[in-house]
């Protein structure tokens, strides 16, 4: 496969005005007849040559200019190129094609799911339907019209508005869509099916009345309410606080099963995976609950963020993707608790981000290069760079970054831009230089900064030195110090927050201060301290850094309870449990663990005046993935024992208090949706989870009680996670049975049922994983089916995938072949675990190599893999 480059980034030499799509469809098949009209680009220089457009597994039936058929001698068919000679300086051109959306496995381009017809065009789906010149700066006006069997499909939906429907012969009919918004191909939407309207409405700040609708299958009618809500807090808050308000007079939600990824910003009419938008309290755990409030509200940003400013090309693809995730990111910590959105974010980051960062896929956020796009939707050009524009909104404050942002919108409507066009908005609204901010954008890898400090009491004088390294990653080297905003606070020995006195300053300097760190090291004097403080550093998680501190455990314990920043109380409660999981790695069975880590835990147990939310997120012992992510050789069984250890002591020396904690946790009748609901939910099933780990009696009964009498998917779910995971083995296969037999007709359901199995060390070895795939209501040609067991069994159940007989990297490999053929895109994320091979001990990074060595031989191995495989092996 080749490479593309960055550098070579051209204009288009012909720009598309008007799109005339018409799609006849059938069972066995669809006929796409698309009129283009077209002139040459005024931007472009030199000779235009022919014309070209772009192409994927399509039938070409007929080319007509001007509407005159034209010979097979004046165009040239590749099959992924169309190109066309001697075209005038504009014209009409008309492109017939058929394609076969039944057949189509990989789920872009058209295709179809439960017997609807829809489409995925991002990145490069669209030419999957017709020839086009597929590329984001290109942005035409769509008129759509739908034929297809009336009975079947009786709703036919497109972007834009409705402005002609009618019947045909044959119990056919037809409806057409027009979108008044230029816009690029990837975000064209067709859908075909037989669905129920669920209508609201909503009036935007100027009074105008939108039509908002989600459409779903008659089973789901009951499971759209939490969505439509969302959408609707997510249309007031964009224009509360960016000034945004919809465009179009109609908005629409498609909910669809076998989709790619979560969901599809297509204007005017976004398709979501049903996972990410149904839900019920009967269906929806918490977590899901707010994963479609962000969804839906990432989703409808794009509206803005993406769509009437989109992308020129796709190395720009952070400009829409980091941008709408820091808004949605914005928009959940105003709907609920702000501390714990930026811990579960942080968690993300630091746990799968970081390793993204430090592997062989490692790339900037606006990479340079790539082989296959599909490949670059990753955490480092969604969630970094969410962190480089939250960095940009920290430097430049609320108010200065709104008028940036008002700049942007104000300045590129209509248009398809850079990174760096955000970055001038940012610039020339402030009046602020964010030359040397942009290395964040070109540098790929995580700063590392280390901290030493120093305290002199005859001076009063606190001596902080932060150095920082950007460390190589795959064709970077010798990087420069990136512009890092590093938030921090200083504590006396009663907790009481000090005075950050730089230097020559008065003495009511701030109690916080953000430091703007340029050069590869920086000593900074804190006068007028009377004690030495401790430093609470990098608050709020300000930049996406490691911090290297020789804390010891004695300051990690002072600011786990009195650090008045949440984020660094929960930081340094992780700090702390890391280091007491690493101390046992390679220890006698029997080495002591740290007891104040029990009476750290008692204290969060035994406050009730304490923020719940932030207590329940404090109780989460840092994951295998983390811990692994920290080590250099690692080894995971070892981490899984020392973890289980640590797990295991703490839960019989709190007994008691885990108990107590359990029974205050009843007193919400009416299931909410607050932080401080959700925190009871969550320490319920953290104190049965722990309790049932030490086999403790009266736990199995709440479980078993729990499991009975929920009102809610959380509770239910709670509780089958605890017993699953228990050793408690009749209780767990009558839980698991009885779940499956309630559940058996809801897919979304379902796909728990299975992770909660393949990701379990103890119901998830691989004879078990095995037999998941064998259940009947597994599907390989549903993704979410196969995350669900796949995906859950590589990405959670870290102890059985890494089973040292290298069973578990075989069985990845085999089914990321499998997958090849049928849907490279599921195939190419499935196989990301094997990549970091690098990060373990000899035994495993062997073992995992060969595992890669087995999927880079397959026969007529996809792009995708190849790339992602060919990469983690060189
Ligand atoms: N823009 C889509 C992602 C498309 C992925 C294509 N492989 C969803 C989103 O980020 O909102
Ligand atoms: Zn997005």
């Amino acid at each position: 496969p080749q490479t593309i480059y960055l550098e070579e980034y051209r204009v288009p030499q012909y720009l598309v005005e008007h799109v005339d799509l018409r799609f006849e469809l059938f069972e066995d098949g669809a006929r796409v007849h698309n009129t283009l009209t077209i002139q040459r680009n005024p931007a472009a220089d030199g000779n235009p040559g022919p014309l070209e457009l772009d192409g994927d597994s399509l039938r070409l039936e007929s080319v007509a200019l001007d509407g005159e058929q034209l010979p097979a001698s004046r165009y040239e068919d590749e099959g992924s190129k169309l190109r066309v000679k001697d075209v005038p300086a504009r014209f009409e051109l008309t492109v017939v094609t058929w394609i076969e959306p039944q057949n189509n496995t990989r789920l872009e381009g058209l295709y179809k799911s439960s017997g609807m017809f829809c489409t995925q065009c991002e990145a490069e789906g669209f030419r999957c339907i017709t020839y086009y010149p597929d590329r984001p700066d290109v942005m035409a006006r769509f008129r759509t019209r739908v034929e297809a069997d009336k009975a079947a499909y009786p709703v036919l939906l497109s972007n834009g508005n409705p402005v002609a429907q009618g019947e045909l012969d044959d119990g056919r009919h037809f409806v057409t869509w027009e979108d008044p918004f230029p816009k690029p191909s990837y975000l064209f939407a067709l859908v075909a099916g037989d669905l129920v309207e669920k209508k609201d409405r909503f009036t935007t700040c100027s009074g105008r009345e939108i039509d908002l609708r989600m459409y779903v299958e008659p089973r789901n009618v009951h499971k759209c309410d939490f969505a439509m809500d969302a959408l609707k807090r997510s249309m007031r808050w964009d224009e509360d606080v960016y000034g945004r308000e919809y465009d179009l007079d109609i908005f629409m939600i498609v909910a669809v099963d076998d989709f790619n990824m979560g969901a599809m910003e297509n204007k005017g009419l976004n398709i979501f995976n049903s996972s990410c938008v149904l839900a019920s309290q009967d269906t929806a755990t918490d977590a899901t609950f707010q994963r479609i409030e962000a969804i839906v509200a990432h989703e409808y940003f794009h509206n803005w963020s993406g769509n009437r400013v989109t992308c020129r090309d796709w190395f720009q693809l952070s400009l829409k993707e980091g941008f709408t995730v820091f808004r949605d990111a914005q928009f959940s910590a105003d709907m609920g608790s702000p501390t714990v959105k930026r811990i579960e974010d942080a968690t993300l980051l630091r746990t799968a981000q970081f390793a993204e960062d430090a592997g062989p896929m490692a790339h900037p956020v606006r990479p340079a290069s790539y082989m296959e796009i599909s490949n670059f939707y990753t955490l480092t050009i969604y969630e970094k760079g969410a962190e480089v524009v939250r960095m940009i909104h920290n430097l430049l404050g609320e108010t200065l970054f709104r008028k940036g942002s008002d700049l942007y919108f104000e300045r590129h409507d209509g248009q398809a831009v850079t990174t760096d066009d955000f970055v001038r908005a940012m610039e020339d609204a402030s009046g602020r230089d964010l030359s040397q901010f942009r290395l964040w954008y070109q540098q790929a890898g995580t700063p590392v900064l280390t901290v030493q400090d120093d305290y002199d009491q005859a001076e009063g004088i606190y001596r902080l030195t932060i150095r920082q390294a950007v460390p190589d990653t795959p064709g970077q080297t010798d990087k420069q110090p990136q512009h890092i905003p590093f938030a921090l606070g200083l504590l006396g020995s009663e907790g009481q927050p000090l005075p950050l006195r730089l230097q020559s300053e008065s003495p009511e300097a701030p109690q916080e201060r953000v430091l703007e760190l340029t050069r590869a090291e920086h000593c900074f004097e804190f006068h007028g301290l009377t004690e030495r403080p401790v430093p609470s550093l990098l608050r709020g998680f300000s930049a996406p850094v490691r911090v290297h501190y020789p804390w010891t455990r004695e300051q990690l314990l002072f600011l786990m309870s009195h650090d008045p920043d949440g984020f660094n109380r929960w930081d340094a409660g992780q700090r702390l449990a890391v280091d007491v999981i690493q101390s046992l790695l390679g220890a006698a069975d029997d080495a002591e663990i740290e007891p104040r880590l029990v009476e750290a835990y008692r204290a969060l147990l035994q406050d009730p005046s304490l923020d719940q939310a932030l207590v329940a997120k404090m109780l989460q012992l840092p994951s295998e993935a983390y811990l692994i992510e920290l080590s250099d050789s690692a080894d995971p069984a070892a981490i899984h024992r020392s973890r289980d250890r640590v797990l295991a002591y703490l839960a019989e020396n709190l007994r008691d208090d885990l108990m107590a904690c359990y029974r205050r946790q009843t007193g919400t009748v009416d299931y909410e949706l607050t932080p401080e609901a959700i925190a009871q939910r969550s320490l319920k099933s953290t104190a049965l989870g722990w309790l049932l780990h030490i086999g403790d009696e009266p736990a199995l009964e709440l479980a078993k009680a729990q499991y009975a009498e929920a009102d809610n998917m959380t509770d239910r779910l709670g509780a089958l996670r605890a017993l699953v995971n228990s050793d408690f083995q009749q209780a767990r296969t009558e839980a698991l049975a009885s779940f499956y037999q309630r559940y058996s007709e809801d897919p979304q359901v379902v796909e728990l049922w299975f992770s909660v199995q393949a990701g379990s060390d103890r119901a998830g070895q691989l004879p078990q994983v095995q037999q998941l795939l064998a259940h009947p209501a597994f599907d390989w040609k549903n993704p979410n089916k196969v995350r669900s067991v796949v995906g859950a069994f590589a990405g959670q159940n870290l102890a059985a995938f890494h089973n040292p007989d290298g069973s578990g990297y075989e069985f990845l490999a085999e089914q990321v072949c499998r997958l090849d053929d049928s849907n490279p895109q599921i195939a190419s994320r499935l196989v990301a675990p094997l990549t970091r091979w690098k990060k373990f001990a000899p035994n495993y990074s062997t073992q995992m190599r060969t595992a890669l060595e087995r999927v880079r031989d397959k026969p007529a191995l996809s792009r995708d893999v190849y790339e992602v495989v060919h990469k983690s092996l060189a």
